[in-house]
């Protein structure tokens, strides 16, 4: 089993763009799952994925990175058990540290991981405003991801875009950094190649 997460602070496109990574990921013929993890009651990402035949694990009410280890974990192996997926998409919650899960699932035997992969969405609209704010759980997303994604690019003037580049940059990103959009998946089989998956 491959792991990919897909990290990113609230309502940055995350589940948008991994609606449209499932057909490059699924390319080769590739069993694909989804765990979706949030706070909230409302399993309204888990229904988008549902109604696009993906199967999908809900987790809610705590953070699969540290408080929810446990849940995580029984879904990666009951997914196992009852759906043998090559890949499972992780959807963590907006400030998880992409590291613990990492690390959790590197330290459980009950899979057979052969990979995880980390990528990291930002959202153009908004990362300008927040990166001061949310500078911690950005440079965690950002530290292990193998792309990083600069997420509605519609929503800016260009130039803005190489500004935040740029700022990506200052928090120590030196990985490529891939301009997509969620809604109508510009870019993002290019950014998905970037993981070598
Ligand atoms: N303009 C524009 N809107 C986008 C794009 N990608 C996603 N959106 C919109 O952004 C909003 C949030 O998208 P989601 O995919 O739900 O984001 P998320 O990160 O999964 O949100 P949470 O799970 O709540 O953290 C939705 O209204 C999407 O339609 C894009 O490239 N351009
Ligand atoms: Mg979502």
């Amino acid at each position: 089993m491959k792991i990919v997460i897909v990290s990113g602070l609230l309502g940055v496109g995350k589940t948008s763009v991994i609606l449209k990574m499932l057909d490059p990921l699924m390319s080769n013929g590739a069993k694909v799952a989804v765990i979706e993890n949030d706070f909230g009651a409302m399993g309204v990402d888990s229904e988008v994925l549902e109604k696009n035949g993906m199967k999908v694990r809900d987790l809610k009410g705590g953070c699969i990175c540290c408080t929810m280890q446990g849940s995580l974990m029984d879904s990666l192996v009951s997914l196992k058990n009852e759906y043998a997926p090559d890949i499972v998409v992780i959807e963590p919650t907006g400030i998880a540290d992409p590291e613990f899960i990492v690390g959790s699932v590197n330290a459980f035997p009950g899979i057979d991981l052969e990979a995880v992969h980390v990528s990291a969405i930002v959202d153009c609209e908004r990362f300008l405003k927040v990166q001061k704010m949310f500078e911690r759980p950005l440079k965690n997303q950002l530290k292990l991801s193998e792309v990083a994604m600069l997420n509605k690019i519609d929503t800016v003037p260009s130039e803005d875009l190489d500004t935040i580049e740029a700022a990506i940059r200052g928090l120590g990103y030196d990985g490529p950094i891939r301009r997509v959009r969620g809604d109508t998946g510009e870019g993002i089989s290019e950014a998905v190649a970037e993981m070598r998956i």
